[in-house]
Order: C-alpha cells, then structure tokens, then sequence
C-alpha cells in the first residue's frame, strides 16, 4: 500500500473511531515556535506546566529520532449545559471550564490515538510512532496549526472552521512520510473581543499569553492567590473560559458528539459550601475522573472559598469560620479569614479577631489582617 493510500484509510478510520479532525504534517523543526518560546522564557510569561526543553519542544526528532510526519486530532466538547443548576443565595455555586466537563479529555484522545497507532501498526509492520496529550513535549497547537486543523487565535487557541475553538487536540509522530496538509486560511481580522474581555488583561498582545495572568493558570495554583486576581476570578472553580465565549467563531457552535464530554451539572456547576469540608475519599469520588481534579483539592477549596468571599455569601460565615480555626493548611485558613472579612458581618469580623490570638502562621496572620481591613474601608 502506497502512503496516499495509507493516509485516505487512516482519515476514514478515524472518523469510525471518533476523531472528529484529523490533519498531517511534516516532522520539521518549528522555528517560529522556537523564537516565541525563547521570547516567552525571557519575558516569564510561561505556566511552567509546559514539559521539556524548547529543543525537545520544537524538533520532533528528538522524541523520535526516525521521525517523519505528525498526526494532529480534535474532538469536539460541548460548549453549553443543559439543565444546569441555579446558583441561590442559600446555595451559591462555582464552575468548571468546559475543557473539564465530562470523563478527563486526556484518557479520551489517548484511547482515540492509541487505536489509530494499533491501526498503522497492522498496516505497517515496521512503524514507529509516539503519542501525546497535552503532558508532551510538543505545542499540540503549534501541531494542530501547521496540519490543518484551524488556525491560531488571538486568544491563542487553535480555532477550526467546523467546532469554533471547542476542540482537544493531540497528536502522534510517525516514521511514515505521509505529504502534509495545508494550513486553515482564516484570521481573526480585526476583531479584538477576546483581548478587551479578559478580565486580567493576561492577553498582552494578539496571540501572545502573560500565563502568569491567565485565570485559567491562576485557578490550578496551590499558594495563596495575589490580592489582585482574587476579585477578577469570580465563581470560578476550574479554568476560565472568556475569551472564547466572547469569540464570534464561537457563535452557535455546540456540539455535543461524544457522550464522554457531557456534564454533570452537579459536578460541573458544585455547590460551594459542600467543598469546604469534602474529604478525600469523597473529593476523589466526586471529582477524580475530571480533568480539574489533576492538581488535588487544595486549589479548588481555595477557589470556592473565595466564591464564597464573591458572593458575599453570609449563609458560609459559619462553614468559613471552622475552616479559619481548624483546618491543617494555612493558605486555606488564610484564604478563608480573608473571605469571611469579604462578607463583612459582625460575627465573621469577630471571629477573625478571636482567631489572630490563636493563630501562629505569619502568613494567616497577615491574610487575617486584610481580612479586618475590609471592616475599615466599610466602616470608614
Ligand atoms: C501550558 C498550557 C496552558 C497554560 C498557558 C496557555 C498558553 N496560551 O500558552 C495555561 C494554564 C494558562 C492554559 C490555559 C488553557 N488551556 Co492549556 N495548555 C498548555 C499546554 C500544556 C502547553 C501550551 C504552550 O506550550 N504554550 C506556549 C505558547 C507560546 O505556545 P502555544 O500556545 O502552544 O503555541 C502557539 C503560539 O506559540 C503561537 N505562536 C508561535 N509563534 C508565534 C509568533 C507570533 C508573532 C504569534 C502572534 C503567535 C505565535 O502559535 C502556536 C499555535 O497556536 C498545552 C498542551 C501542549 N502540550 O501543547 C495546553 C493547551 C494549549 N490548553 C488547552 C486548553 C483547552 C486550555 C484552556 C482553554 C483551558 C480552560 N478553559 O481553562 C485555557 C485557555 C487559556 C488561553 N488563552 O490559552 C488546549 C487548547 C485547545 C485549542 N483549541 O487550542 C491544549 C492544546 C491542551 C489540549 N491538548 O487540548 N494552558
Ligand atoms: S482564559 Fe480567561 S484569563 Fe486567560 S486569557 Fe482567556 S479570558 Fe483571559
Ligand atoms: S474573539 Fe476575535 S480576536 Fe479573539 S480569537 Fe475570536 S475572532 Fe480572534
């Protein structure tokens, strides 16, 4: 079987196998990558959730040296919620970002990638391929732009002309020199909705990303939150989703193709209050098979407790109280003093005074502070 023949088959099984795009391109070094990535590196402006060297990052043959071609894949996840649940004032609830709504996207597309690989194999005894989701070494959009699959954004997110930006993406590297496919002709034109949306302004340029801005970074941190971001991140439990709701590409595109991907509205939308005191066990019942839970349960206790703060919540004050006096882990003691100054009632403000008295942690000590500092700016 010749390569053309090769690439038709593998582009029909895939779609039997759920890959809902599927493009290819060359094994080449990507050099623009490489001078953004330096550029990123001297400006600090990475997540640090990024895996290996810019080499390895940008010269797919590192990863495989016999390499050829890259297989770049997306599915689509859906975009709305049906049923989804109100957020009361006895109730108040927080939110996922849809990339974590339904089962972990990373089991899926490496289910999906791993049957195409068996798939090659079967047809080419001698293939060599890799793998990736996401935790790889390579930009899965850099990837994804060069193949075909939609083009780069100035929300940074590889937008495709059939699911707006609603896509996974991953890829596999093969031996095989398939002949690449043609970039997506598209742009975003003038349109600058994304940037003037962002409530952080973590969107520096078009298509340039200050990661250590973005609410979706800033939400998967395990420290206490810098003041300046606890009032822009809202009820946000779990990534932030902004700058593509506002994406006129991402107009009417919902799509809701694989089971796997629907949410749970009370796992997607969870009420606050019940996250204070979830246990272990229970916390990796609930949430272990979504793609949040990747960082443990402290980030998401410290992100409910400030929703809470958000709202005002005076129906917490007590639930936020036993979590100043009693829980092991001082950002989360911390954070809750600094809520329950937030909420402002006389209870809450007594308590952090009976609290400083007790308490040891500078740190807390410090966030207790801020705390009371609310009841000046009030009062004053
Ligand atoms: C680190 C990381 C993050 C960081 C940093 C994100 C970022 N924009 O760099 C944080 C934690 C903030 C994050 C957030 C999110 N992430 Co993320 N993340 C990654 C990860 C692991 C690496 C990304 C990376 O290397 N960034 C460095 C930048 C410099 O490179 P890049 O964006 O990969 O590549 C583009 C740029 O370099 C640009 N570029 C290159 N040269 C030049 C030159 C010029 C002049 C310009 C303008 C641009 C440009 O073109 C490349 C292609 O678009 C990838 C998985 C992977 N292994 O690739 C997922 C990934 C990018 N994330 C993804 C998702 C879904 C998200 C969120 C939407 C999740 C959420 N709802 O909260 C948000 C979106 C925030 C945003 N605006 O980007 C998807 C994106 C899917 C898509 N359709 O694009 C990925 C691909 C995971 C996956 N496999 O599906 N993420
Ligand atoms: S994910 Fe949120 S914080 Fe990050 S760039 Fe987009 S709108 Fe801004
Ligand atoms: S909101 Fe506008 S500028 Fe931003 S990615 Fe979408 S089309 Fe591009």
């Amino acid at each position: 079987m010749n390569t053309e023949q090769l690439k038709q088959e593998i582009i029909k099984y895939s779609k039997e196998i759920g890959i809902d795009k599927i493009g290819f391109t060359t094994a080449d070094v990507f050099g623009e990558l490489k001078e953004r990535l330096r550029r990123q590196q001297e400006l600090k402006y990475q997540s640090g959730f990024e895996k290996g060297t810019i080499e390895e990052r940008t010269e797919p043959r590192r990863l495989l040296p016999e390499a050829q071609s890259i297989i770049s894949i997306a599915i689509a996840y859906p975009s709305r919620m049906k049923d989804a649940p109100k957020s009361t004032k006895e109730e108040r609830r927080g939110i996922f970002a849809r990339a974590s709504w339904g089962i972990d996207y990373h089991h899926v597309l490496r289910d999906r990638l791993e049957k195409l690989e068996a798939f090659i194999k079967e047809k080419v005894s001698d293939a060599n391929t890799k793998v990736m989701v996401d935790t790889g070494e390579l930009s899965d959009r850099a990837v994804a732009e060069r193949a075909g699959i939609g083009f780069s954004g100035k929300n940074t997110s590889i937008i495709t002309p059939e699911f707006g930006s609603f896509v996974y993406l991953g890829e596999m590297i093969t031996n095989i020199p398939f002949t690449p496919d043609s970039p997506v002709e598209d742009s975003c034109g003038d349109c600058t909705k994304c940037m003037d949306a962002c409530p952080t302004g973590a969107l520096v340029e078009g298509g340039q990303l200050n990661a250590q801005r973005c609410i979706a970074f800033l939400t998967q941190t395990k420290d206490f939150l810098p003041d300046e971001f606890r009032s822009k991140i809202g009820n946000r439990v779990y990534g932030c989703d902004t700058c593509q709701i506002v994406c006129p590409k991402n107009k009417k595109v919902d799509f809701h193709i694989h089971p796997e991907f629907e949410p749970e509205p009370e796992i997607t939308k969870p009420k606050l209050k019940p996250m204070l005191r979830i246990s272990n066990r229970e916390f990796k019942e609930t949430f272990g098979h979504i793609a949040g839970s990747w960082r443990g349960k402290k980030p998401l206790q410290r992100n409910a407790i400030i929703g809470l703060g958000h709202y005002k919540d005076t129906t917490a004050v007590e639930e936020l109280i036993a979590v100043m006096n009693n829980d092991p882990r001082p950002v989360i003691r911390g954070t809750a003093a600094w809520s329950l100054g937030k909420i402002g009632t006389d209870e809450a403000y007594a308590a952090i005074r009976e609290a400083m008295e007790k308490e040891n942690d500078e740190q807390v000590l410090f966030e207790m502070n801020k705390g009371l500092e609310f009841q000046t700016v009030t009062n004053g």
